[in-house]
């Protein structure tokens, strides 16, 4: 990608656009955003944002009052940058901009990413799409709404630095975004582990209430359909329980199962080491990675407790 060619065709451009991803992340908020403040601050130029609703915990962010609700009819774009997505139909609603527009860059690190865009910088070895972004932004034009931005992006892409794709890069590129005020403490707790009194309560239940099953190997909870509305909880007020069933000592896979409807189960799976829970989920229609994936089941929990620690039995043995 020629980067002068396109900060000229950015700074030329009457219209920018930029979009995310559907079911935006804290990498694809990150960068949207980050894009979005970096050519407030280098151009003085307001582009418009496109992204289905963020999360409430994002919204401390420069420039997430100025997204674009629902994805009304516009004009055509000179230039349209889509953000963290691996693909066009994961623009949503966002792609009859992409379509549209004179123009077109994506910036992602999806490996999957065949570059659908007219031009494309895709880098499967940058930990997040964030820290793609302040590798090719020009250090002084970084304030520090756009290094929160990018800051927040890196971290939930990482599971706060931990995950194995984090390199020296990652973390440079960290330290430059401290230097340019970023205060780590402020985003990790505030976005990635802070909870609200019902997610913690929910948190509390899942794990009160866990099994193990096959020697402590597999651990198990499930949150009835009627539980889920004592507590009143919403379905982003279950991210991470999974997580803390996984981290239990000896445990080899962890499944959580959420009573969507009736008799009908949002089954989430991790697996530590062995067990590749990607096959298992396939199984039933699912998908997902090795470590980690999800599917959809019917029955009583106890049916898809008993037809999923089959599969894995397989796998251990
Ligand atoms: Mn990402």
């Amino acid at each position: 990608m020629d980067f002068e060619k396109l900060w000229n065709r950015i700074s030329e451009a009457k219209r920018v656009g930029i979009c995310g991803h559907v079911r935006p992340d804290g990498d694809c908020v990150g960068s949207c955003l980050g894009m979005y403040n970096y050519i407030l601050s280098r151009f003085g130029k307001e582009a418009d944002v496109y992204m289905e609703e963020v999360s409430p915990e994002f919204l401390f962010l420069n420039g997430t009052d100025k997204v674009i609700k629902g994805y009304p009819d516009a004009e055509k774009y000179d230039v349209f940058l889509t953000l963290d997505s691996g693909d066009a139909e994961r623009l949503g609603d966002g792609i009859k901009y992409f379509n549209e527009a004179g123009y077109t860059y994506c910036f992602d690190h999806h490996p999957t990413n065949i570059g659908y865009a007219k031009e494309n910088l895709i880098d499967s070895k940058a930990a997040a799409t964030a820290e793609l972004l302040a590798s090719i932004f020009d250090e002084d034009y970084i304030d520090l709404n756009t290094a929160n931005c990018l800051y927040l992006g890196i971290v939930h892409d990482t599971g706060v630095f931990k995950h194995s794709n984090v390199t020296r890069r990652t973390m440079e590129i960290a330290g430059l975004l401290i230097d340019k005020g970023v205060i780590p403490g402020d985003i990790i707790d505030k976005t990635f582990y802070e909870k609200t009194y019902v997610q913690n309560q929910i948190l509390g239940r899942c794990l009160m209430e866990s099994i193990l099953l096959m020697d402590g190997k597999v651990i198990v909870s499930y949150v009835p359909a009627e539980i889920q509305s004592f507590y009143g909880i919403s379905n982003s007020d279950m991210g991470g329980i999974i997580d803390q069933l996984r981290i239990t000592k000896g445990v080899e896979v962890a499944i959580l199962l959420k009573e969507a409807n009736k008799r009908e189960w949002k089954v989430s799976l991790r697996s530590n080491s062995i067990v590749d829970v990607s096959k298992i989920s396939v199984m039933f229609a699912g998908g997902g990675h090795i470590r980690a994936a999800g599917c959809t089941m019917y029955g009583s929990a106890h049916d898809c407790i008993n037809s999923l620690t089959k599969e894995i039995e397989k796998q251990l043995h």
